[in-house]
C-alpha cells in the first residue's frame, strides 16, 4: 500500500523513465500536444466533503465526472450505529456463517488482470461456507492462495441476504440525483493480498468502507490516451490434482479488452505513453463513502484492520450515456492512430 502522497511513478520501484516519446511539454508553456492538453485540463485532487445534497452531488460531481470522498457518511448506517450490529468476524459468522458465497481464488491476489502482456485471467470462482472463509482469518499462517469475496452480480442481494438490515439498500442522495435505485450492490472482503487491477466500469460508483482501508489509483477517461488498452484472449485459474494453481484458455476463445500496464511496476518501454498519465491518489477508511465516476480508470489495493480484514459494500447506478460517452468513444478511436504515431524513437 502506498501513502498519500507517493505516486507509483515515484515509488523508487519502477523502470527509469524513458523519457521518448517527447510529448513537447516545453518547461515553461503549454504543450501542443492536444492529448496532453485536454489531460491537463482535468482536476487532479478529490475533494473530502460531508454528505452532499442531491442536487451538490448532481451539479458539482456527477455532470462534472469528478470524484469526491465522503468523510464519515457510514455513521447513520445501522452497523456502525447499533453496537450489536458491527461486522466482527463472530457477528458475521452468526448471521451469514451457513450461507454459500462464491470466492474468487488466484495464486498472487491479482483477479481479473492481464498475465504475461499476453492473457486476461480471471480467478477460479469457488463455492463455500462464509464460515470456512472467515476462518482464514483466524489463522496465524496466511493460505498460499489469495482469497477474495468480489462476486460483482450483485452479490450482496444473492448471497448476503442476512446482511441487508445493516446497511441501506440505496444511497439516498444519490438515488435522487440520479433518478433510478443501483443496478448492482456488492460485497467485497479480503486480506491486503488482493488487488484489483486498472480497468474502468460504465457505473456511477458509490464505494463505502466498513472494516480496513482500500487506496485508489485514478486515471481520468482524458488519459484514455495514455494508458494502452488492448484485446487479450481470457483464460482462467484453475487448481491442478497437485494442488497448484494453472490456467486455462477459456472455450470458446473470448477476447476481452483490459489494460495491462501496471501502475505499481510500468513498464515504460512498452508503454512509453504512460509517463504522460496523471494519476490522482486516494485513500478511503472505514467509514467513508467514495463517488468513483463511471468511466474512471482505477486501480485499487487494500489494507486489513486489525484481524487483516478489508470490508466493503458498493453501489452500482447505471451511467447516463450522455455526451460524455460519445466524447469518450470518440477518444477511444484517436488513441489507436495517436499511439501509433507516438511509438518509441
Ligand atoms: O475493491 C476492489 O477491489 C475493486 C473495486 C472496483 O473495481 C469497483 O468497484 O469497480
Amino acid at each position: 500500500m502506498q501513502t498519500d502522497n507517493e505516486t507509483p511513478h515515484e515509488n523508487g520501484e519502477s523502470e527509469e523513465l524513458n523519457k521518448s516519446p517527447d510529448l513537447d511539454e516545453p518547461e515553461d508553456g503549454e504543450s501542443d500536444d492536444p492529448f496532453l492538453q485536454l489531460s491537463n485540463e482535468v482536476h487532479d485532487t478529490v475533494p473530502v466533503i460531508s454528505k452532499p445534497s442531491p442536487v451538490e452531488f448532481l451539479r458539482e460531481y456527477v455532470c462534472k465526472n469528478r470524484p469526491v470522498l465522503i468523510r464519515g457518511a457510514l455513521e447513520e448506517w445501522p452497523l456502525f450505529k447499533q453496537e450489536e450490529r458491527r461486522w466482527t468476524n463472530a457477528y458475521l459468522r452468526k448471521m451469514v456463517g451457513d450461507c454459500d458465497i462464491t470466492v474468487a481464488i488466484t495464486p498472487n491476489g491479482y483477479a481479473d488482470a492481464v498475465v504475461n502482456e499476453t492473457l486476461f485471467v480471471l480467478p477460479e470462482e469457488r463455492k463455500m461456507k462464509f464460515s470456512n472463509f472467515l476462518d482464514f482469518f483466524d489463522k496465524e499462517e496466511p493460505t498460499l492462495e489469495a482469497y477474495y469475496v468480489q462476486h460483482q452480480n450483485s452479490n450482496f442481494i444473492s448471497e448476503f441476504q442476512a446482511l441487508w438490515a445493516d446497511v441501506p439498500s440505496d444511497i439516498d442522495f444519490a438515488t435522487e440525483a440520479l433518478g433510478a435505485k443501483p443496478d448492482a450492490v456488492n460485497f467485497w472482503m479480503g486480506d491486503d493480498r488482493s488487488v484489483t487491477s486498472l480497468h474502468k466500469d460504465h457505473y456511477e460508483n458509490l464505494y463505502a468502507v466498513i472494516a480496513g482501508q482500500k487506496h485508489f489509483t485514478l486515471y481520468p477517461p482524458t488519459d484514455y490516451p495514455f494508458l494502452y488498452e488492448r484485446s487479450f484472449i481470457s483464460g482462467t485459474y484453475k487448481t491442478k490434482p497437485s494442488g497448484e494453481m494453472g490456467i486455462v484458455i477459456d472455450v470458446p476463445h473470448k477476447e476481452v479488452p483490459w489494460i495491462a500496464v501496471d501502475p505499481l511496476l510500468p513498464n515504460y518501454q512498452r508503454y512509453p505513453l504512460f509517463q504522460y498519465a496523471s494519476p490522482i491518489e486516494v485513500t478511503v477508511n472505514a467509514g467513508d463513502l467514495f463517488y468513483l465516476p463511471s468511466m474512471f480508470f482505477h486501480h485499487v489495493q487494500q489494507k486489513g484492520d486489525e484481524e487483516g480484514r478489508t470490508i466493503a459494500v458498493n453501489y452500482w447506478y447505471d451511467m447516463d450515456f450522455d455526451l460524455k460517452y460519445a466524447y469518450f468513444r470518440f477518444l477511444e478511436k484517436m488513441s489507436k492512430q495517436y499511439q501509433e504515431a507516438n511509438v518509441e524513437s
